[in-house]
């Protein structure tokens, strides 16, 4: 596999994993070299299938699939899962030195590559609204029960950036630490009723980040995305990401890794590969 280093560094900054354990996330501005961030880019615009969907009118545009995750999709944004069509930049990802020191420091000793998605969002593309990606916390089968407190980390990179208030990410730091009962919802949340429990004021934070930016999540944690006007500076906003969770069984959408992937995996990937897929019947 490829020795591409898309990152600047390589070591978990100081602080780091404290405020991912007190926020439920961290966002690392400008993380990608220049040459990574534009080569990802490029890799990604010049796809067929992206540069197909980024060269028709709106009103013709595909969408690749629909999308059964909480955030709804219901505009033209261009989403594929999982995200195997990659060029180099985009495999250097999956087992960038950075990657894998900010996941030895947080999901070690044992974890799994889950899945991959690619994003472009166009002017005009509707908010995600606030949610959590820990599906095991929406489920009760004893699967979901034992898995329930495992991590389920989402890398969300940001080739291209984004403007607070364009497709931007919100965030509640925090959330993470409520437990998953039918009452806490986002908006009871952020009307304090769940302060004393997560052990501070529960606020809406509306993040900005730079081109070559990513934010490493706990999928616990309640977040969100802003609509994109219709006059953003901005066309399309790029977004990827890769996800991973603890060894075990199988977490929704685990994908199946492609046999080239395969085929080419050292011994690092070799054993975050080496897991079941997902299918309707692996939680039953
Ligand atoms: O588009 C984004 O910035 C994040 C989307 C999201 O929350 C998700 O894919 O679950
Ligand atoms: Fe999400």
């Amino acid at each position: 596999m490829s020795k591409l280093n898309p990152f600047r560094f390589d070591t978990v900054p100081d602080g780091a994993v404290e405020d991912f354990l007190r926020d439920g996330y961290i966002a690392v501005h400008d993380a990608m070299t220049d040459e990574a961030r534009e080569g990802l880019i490029d890799e990604i615009v010049t796809s067929r299938p992206v540069a197909d969907f980024l060269s028709s009118p709106p009103e013709d545009r595909e969408r690749p699939t629909s999308r059964a995750t909480s955030g709804a999709n219901k505009t033209s944004t261009y989403f594929v899962r999982p995200w195997n069509d990659r060029g180099p930049w985009g495999h250097a990802l999956v087992d960038a030195p950075l990657v894998k020191a900010l996941l030895a420091a947080t999901i070690e000793p044992g974890y799994h590559f889950c899945h991959s998605a690619l994003n472009l969002a166009p002017r005009g593309s509707d908010r995600v609204r606030f949610h959590q990606d820990h599906h095991h916390w929406k489920h009760e089968n004893p699967v979901n029960l034992a898995e329930r407190h495992r991590y389920y980390i989402q890398i969300l990179y940001y080739p291209n950036g984004f403007k607070r208030g364009d497709r931007s990410l919100s965030v509640i730091p925090g959330s993470h630490r409520v437990a998953p009962t039918e009452e806490a919802t986002p908006e009871a949340m952020l009307s304090g009723a769940f302060n004393q429990e997560a052990g501070r004021s529960l606020e809406c934070l509306h993040l900005e980040l730079p081109p070559g930016s990513f934010v490493y999540l706990n999928a616990r944690m309640f977040h969100g995305v802003e609509p994109k006007p219709l006059d953003s500076p901005q066309a399309y906003r790029i977004f990827t990401i890769d996800i991973f969770k603890e060894s075990g069984p199988p977490h929704r959408y685990t994908q199946e890794i492609p046999s080239d992937w395969m085929d080419r995996a050292d011994e690092h990937r070799s054993q975050m590969f080496d897991r079941e897929t997902y299918t309707e019947e692996s939680w039953k």
